[in-house]
């Protein structure tokens, strides 16, 4: 996508938004059910309630941008046209994944598509990133590189490092908070000194932007503003979206940290079903086109089950493989 509607989100981009986040959901669902049944291991961190957030954010960036994703969900290698196939072979530990199956449920990699994964421990993210951004400028591209995170992981060291470094060397950075109010079962209010983790920006000379993370709208013209800003040479751009993780932590949470009320209200709050009226308000689908994306989908990812139960489990003996560039 080289030309962007800047003031906003065109027809094109809502569906593909919307498409991508129905996706992420239903897979999730599916991968959900895996789990119980024992067919992939249990360690996904589903994204439910931060797809819409996760889809609009990448769909203001170029299909090639280098992206470091958080550990939460599936959408951002969806948004980036992995094949459903490859993302499950990934997360059940089967040849065929990106990483041959020996990632797992975090560390889907596709370097041509602009997806550098996540590093093994939260808030390695950051500093990677700055040093992306710091490659992609010293080689003359104008690629912007973004980093997802969490509002826990804001409070690792490397998050201080990586802005402090990124806004004195004006990097073409994108540091994209989703912040759902917990590190696990921590609330964000006991973890971190600060209301809004965008304040921060103001401490390493960058713009912070606090959006609704539940309004595609929102989301992607924030970051195609800081997208802009950090391809004119302007520097980096902190966004803070608000969003909210519908379920657990992960999938053995029980949230008993949780009231029933939170979780109810937190539940009532799914901007998923909000996109979904939004585009058929505007006439983009109606109930019957929903319909057949829903069946597209289930489709789609019953044939991902398929090839995922054809593959081979990753080899033991393959496990020193591809950890050195030959
Ligand atoms: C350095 C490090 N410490 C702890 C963990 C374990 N851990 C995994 S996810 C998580 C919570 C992260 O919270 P947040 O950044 O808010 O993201 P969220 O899970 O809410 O999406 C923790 C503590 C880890 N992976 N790496």
């Amino acid at each position: 996508m080289d030309e962007l509607v800047r003031t906003g989100m065109d027809d094109g981009v809502r569906l593909r938004v919307f498409r991508t986040a129905l996706t992420a959901r239903r897979f999730e669902e599916r991968i959900t059910q895996l789990a119980h049944d024992g067919e992939v291991p249990s360690g996904l961190h589903l994204g439910a309630g931060q797809e819409v957030c996760q889809a609009a954010a990448l769909a203001a960036l170029r299909d090639d941008d280098p992206m470091l994703y958080g550990h939460r969900g599936t959408a951002y290698w969806i948004a980036r046209g992995i094949p459903l196939d490859v993302i499950l072979c990934d997360i059940a530990c089967r040849e065929g994944g990106t990483n041959r199956g020996k990632g797992g449920v975090m560390h889907v990699v596709d370097p041509g598509r602009g997806v550098l994964g996540e590093s093994g421990t939260l808030g390695g993210n950051f500093v990677i990133g700055a040093g992306v951004a710091f490659a992609e400028r010293y080689r003359g591209t104008d690629a912007v590189t973004i980093v997802f995170f969490g509002d826990g992981t804001s409070n690792r060291g490397q998050f201080h490092e990586a802005a402090n470094f990124a806004g004195v060397q004006k990097l073409p950075l994108i540091l994209f908070c989703e912040n759902n109010g917990y590190g696990l079962s921590v609330p964000v209010t006991a973890s971190t000194a600060v209301v809004n983790i965008a304040d921060r920006a103001a401490g390493y000379g960058m713009p912070g932007v606090v959006v609704d993370g539940n309004d595609a709208e929102a989301v992607f013209a924030a970051t195609a503003a800081a997208a802009d800003r950090a391809r004119a040479g302007e520097g980096p751009t902190l966004i803070e979206a608000k969003v909210n993780r519908i379920g657990g932590h992960w999938l053995a949470d029980q949230e008993r940290y949780r009231s029933d009320a939170e979780k109810s209200a937190v539940r009532s709050l799914d901007p998923l079903p909000l996109l979904r009226a939004d585009v058929e308000a505007r006439g983009l689908l109606d109930a019957a086109g929903i319909g057949s994306l829903e069946a597209e989908i289930g489709a789609a990812v019953d044939d991902a089950v398929a090839v995922m139960r054809s593959r081979d489990l990753v080899a033991p003996s393959t496990v020193l493989e591809g950890l050195f560039a030959p």
